[in-house]
């Protein structure tokens, strides 16, 4: 590794100017004492956003102009003008409070995707903020440890405000995680990868296909070509796919297994080990990397085996001797059972679901509070369609057709799950929190935007 005077000084001009731009918060990229260089490439650090309570802040959305890596500002459309914006770290039983400022152009809202909250705080598209107005989103936290994000859901704009920048992660912690002593501080990193594309200039731009907006390049916490100073340590990575539509094949380059111990609804009841795992838009992994035994120096690869995209450079650096274990039993998830209806849903085509366009003011069906039913989600093509729901979580009890299984990533809790052409997908579900108007939708951005969503009453 060689820090150049050139990239230094493009490093530090960055950090100046984003510091000048937004200087209320903690917005310098985490510079390590290197700048990575893996080949002729040089590596930019990764961005650890900074953290809001879940009480006496508030956010707004505002376009801003951010380093995206390199020192270069982008345009970009940010909570408090951050891409990503900052991250929510809140404990179960909390009560949530944050009013919510649009400076947007245009129409918004902020859904909270993964909580459970009531219909008045789910940001549902009728209840879109106006430009220059205000809401204050509350609710109580009642669920389990888990990474949450929060993101527009406007109608038909769902797409572009993502795109350019809007979305933030969301940390539930609770005491049965934290029994289990796993990394935590500087050893626990949120990592949101996405893709986007950049104009001439290097501002971020929304090009939708109807098939969904492909990026041309990864970003991983908004930052382009990243790298992350690492110790011999073990480290948890909450991970989430915040792309509108592209599905990531992780690896490590080494060959090393990630350890998986938690998706959307938090942990997992046992670990798993695996070499590669797949993660669709909206999905949410816990995944612990062994830096232990490493050689300083050594560089480690966090791959998109289907793109062929190298994603995030972590580099050896410090030889410590932290004690840690990766628990094998983690947590007790009782199992939806008995389900009293099955309701089939196809995802039809790039806009609809079963046969009909979303349509703001219909309501397509009624559930009712606190009965356990069968979901069966099956498409006529046009996939992947990764089908989310608000209002509850859901288990996923099997995969018929295409890929023909559950996998580990897909057990325990989960409120997304990717629907892949010529697969049935069954899930249980019960809603027996709220009772109130919540979605469904493809969480592929642009068939949600073209109509591909559907609302229903919990009764
Ligand atoms: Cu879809």
């Amino acid at each position: 590794m060689r820090l150049t005077a050139a990239s230094a000084a493009a490093l530090a001009s960055g950090s100046l100017s984003l510091l000048t731009a937004c200087s209320d918060e903690t917005l310098a990229p985490s510079a390590g004492p290197n700048l990575a260089q893996t080949g002729t490439l040089s590596r930019n650090p990764l961005r650890i956003p900074s953290t809001i309570a879940p009480t006496g802040a508030s956010l707004t959305a505002r376009a801003a102009r951010l380093d995206l890596g390199g020192g270069q500002l982008s345009n970009v459309l940010g909570y408090n003008g951050l891409f990503p914006g900052p991250t929510v770290v809140a404990t179960r039983g909390n009560s949530v409070s944050i009013p919510f400022t649009n400076g947007l152009s245009e129409q918004t809202t902020i859904h909270w995707h993964g909580m459970i909250v009531p219909t008045s705080a789910d940001g549902h598209p009728r209840d879109a903020v106006q430009p220059g107005r205000s809401y204050t989103y509350s609710y109580t936290i009642n669920q389990r440890a888990c990474l949450n994000w929060y993101h527009p859901h406007p109608h038909m704009l769902t797409g572009k405000q993502v795109c350019l920048g809007l979305a933030g992660a969301f940390i539930i912690r609770d005491s049965i995680e934290t029994g289990l002593g796993l990394p935590a501080g500087s050893y626990e990193v949120p990592l949101i990868i996405r893709d986007a594309s950049v104009d001439s200039s290097g501002n971020l731009v929304y090009k939708p296909r109807s098939g969904g907006f492909l990026g041309t390049i990864p970003l991983v916490n908004g930052i382009r070509n990243p790298y992350l100073n690492v110790d011999t340590a073990l480290y948890r990575f909450r991970v989430l796919n915040g792309a509108n539509s592209r599905i990531f094949g992780l690896a490590l380059g080494t060959g090393a297994p990630f350890h998986l111990i938690g998706n959307d609804g938090g942990l997992l009841e046992t670990r798993a080990q695996l070499a590669q795992i797949t993660i669709a838009p909206a999905e949410r992994l816990d995944l612990l990397i062994d830096f232990r035994g490493l050689p300083v120096g050594t560089h480690v690869m966090l791959r998109d085996v289907r793109a062929g995209w190298d994603l995030l450079d972590f580099v050896v650096t410090r030889q410590v001797s932290v004690g840690a274990t990766i628990p094998t039993t983690l947590s007790t998830i009782s199992k939806l059972s008995s389900p009293v209806r099955t309701r089939l849903f196809s995802f039809d085509g790039m806009s609809k679901i079963n046969g009909k366009l979303y349509d703001l003011n219909r309501v397509d069906f009624q559930v009712p509070f606190g009965q356990t039913e069968r979901w069966r989600f099956i498409t006529n093509g046009n996939a992947p369609h990764p089908v989310h729901v608000h209002g509850a979580s859901f288990q996923v009890q099997s995969r018929t057709g295409g890929r023909n299984q559950v996998f580990p990533w897909e057990r325990g809790w989960k409120d997304t799950v990717l629907l892949e052409d010529r697969e049935t997908v069954d899930v249980l579900i019960r809603f027996d929190a709220f009772r109130g108007l919540y979605l469904m939708h493809c969480h592929k951005l642009e068939h949600e935007d073209m109509g591909m969503m559907t609302n229903f009453q919990v009764i």
